[in-house]
């Protein structure tokens, strides 16, 4: 699997000639497998001035790439897909050996970077502008889209690849060069798409610029953040760290694309099919171990119905098959390292302090198959929503079950009820009910929906959410535009110079 992602060493420090930083430093990180704590591999950590080469390589790839016409930017993102076609298998086993999720979410997440190429490829004809009328005679107006120019993205160690994917390919179409700075928990992955990459470019005999990685740690998305060569800054993680980018952003007024914390519930009303929003709750809340933005933290549910779901998941959580994310059969993989597992725990210590009452799980596993340390037991927890650890955003599988009485509008308040605005769900088989929660007065969350889970968002849709979730959108619909610049053009066709607002002056 390794040396086919053209990642041929394990220990030593692993460096090549890719355009990815870190040549010259003395400082290495060692990456350890969540699934049975093995040394992957190390990788040297980029210094200041690997990070101002990598810039500066970008930027003159800008130059070329710019002036690639749109649909051929579009050709090489389908070679792109394709060579990921072919390395769909290691690449996704990479994802899952490296990051802990089980082996058919990391081939899942393999596909949505395929998928995000042809949506990518098809976009490439399709950055349109509107042409608008003028109200001179004789003269045309219209807006068009132009590259912005070198794009950071920062993404996380929980979807180590597909995320960079749906901003990278979204932007080369759109004629911008990325350098990408993936978590430094998950940079092997990185570096294979680099290699992946790679070739595609040298065979169309195009800089490997337009595509840079740069392994490091926080200190180099602060760069980024600080940097005013980098027009766009599109940032994945905790709300914390997504609001020093943005500050940095911001000051300096640049673009900004923030896709932070959720704290994602699903409202179960009395009119809810209760087998099949168990499975959405269930996957929701211990899929990939808690560890999506879009995992389901809240459960809100009818009190006509409260101990029937309650009694149910209690029977379901002890049977979940806990263990090595790599293993047919597994649902639930391990944590991505022991500090996680220490949030894990000192969340449940908290949330039982202020009243929570914990009902299941919250165990670190061990014996065989478990020595890591990082295999927990998922928690289910009977809470208020204004406890102040239920309002957090906790990344690992805690599920909390709230009450409600009355109207669904009772229940769209708890949900709304929080500082995050990701994701959202409701299972109601009666009309009223679910009209409600989409309408304008309902979810207040960027993705809300009907009888589906949290997560599992489609690229095709518009991804990101509001308030603390940072309020981009990254991936389908027209999150493209925030890759380019808009430029409005008017043109007189005519021998006349006719000013705008009725202005007449002699000369
Ligand atoms: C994330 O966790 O950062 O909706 C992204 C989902 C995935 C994306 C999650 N498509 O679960």
């Amino acid at each position: 699997m390794l040396q086919q992602l053209g990642i041929k060493e394990v220990n030593p420090a692993y460096s090549t000639g890719l355009n990815w930083g870190g040549q010259n430093n003395k400082h290495v990180r060692e990456i350890y497998s969540p699934a049975d704590g093995n040394l992957i591999a190390s990788v040297h950590m980029a210094t200041a001035e690997d990070y101002d080469n990598v810039i500066a390589t970008a930027e003159q790839a800008f130059k070329v790439w710019r002036k690639v016409p749109a649909p051929k930017r579009g050709e090489i993102v389908r070679q792109i897909g394709n060579k990921l076609r072919e390395n769909k298998e290691a690449l996704g086993k990479l994802v899952s050996y490296e990051m802990g999720k089980i082996l058919q979410e990391g081939l899942g997440e393999v596909q949505e970077m395929i998928d995000i190429c042809d949506f990518a490829v098809g976009l490439s004809r399709q950055l349109q502008g509107s042409t608008l009328h003028s109200e001179r005679p004789s003269h045309r107006m219209y807006d068009q889209y132009h590259p912005l120019g070198v794009v950071g993205v920062i993404s996380a160690f929980n979807f180590p690849v597909a995320v960079w994917s749906w901003n990278a390919m979204l932007a080369a179409v759109c004629g911008d060069v990325t350098v990408w700075k993936p978590s430094e928990k998950t940079p092997l992955t990185a570096i294979a798409c680099q290699h992946i990459i790679r070739e595609v470019l040298a065979a169309n005999e195009l800089p490997e610029g337009i595509f840079s990685v740069i392994i490091g740690d926080a200190e180099i998305g602060s760069k980024m953040a600080h940097d005013t060569r980098v027009p766009l800054v599109s940032a994945t993680g905790s709300t914390r760290m997504g609001k020093k980018v943005g500050e940095a952003v911001g000051a300096r007024l640049g673009k900004s694309l923030l896709e932070l914390g959720g704290n994602n519930a699903i409202i179960m009303t009395e009119h809810a099919d209760i087998e099949m929003a168990l499975r959405a709750v269930v996957f929701g809340a211990v899929g990939t171990c808690g560890q999506r933005c879009t995992s389901t933290r809240r459960l809100i549910i009818h009190d006509s119905i409260y101990n029937e779901v309650r009694d149910r998941l209690l029977k379901i959580y002890p049977n979940l098959p806990i263990g090595n994310p790599l293993n047919a059969g597994t649902l639930v993989g391990p944590l991505i390292d022991k500090h996680a597992v220490d949030m894990f725990l000192n969340a449940l210590e908290s949330v039982q302090k202020e009243g929570g009452k914990l009902l299941v799980g919250g165990d670190i596993l061990s014996g065989e198959g478990y020595e890591t340390g990082t295999y927990v037991t998922p928690a289910i927890v009977e809470a208020e929503n204004h406890y102040h650890m239920v309002q957090e955003e906790t990344f690992a599988p805690i599920l909390y079950l709230i009450k409600y009485s009355g109207s669904v509008e009772n229940a769209i308040e708890i949900q709304n009820g929080v500082k995050q605005g990701l994701s959202s769900s409701i299972f109601s088989t009666n009309m009223l009910e679910t009209e409600a929660f989409v309408s304008h007065w309902g979810s207040d969350c960027g993705i809300a929906n009907v009888n589906i889970g949290t997560s599992g968002a489609e690229i095709g849709g518009a991804f990101g959410g509001e308030k603390d979730t940072g309020g981009g959108r990254e991936s389908g619909s027209d999150a493209w535009r925030i890759y380019m610049r808009r430029q409005t053009n008017t043109i007189n066709f005519s021998r006349e110079l006719p000013l705008a607002q009725g202005i007449e002056f002699k000369i």
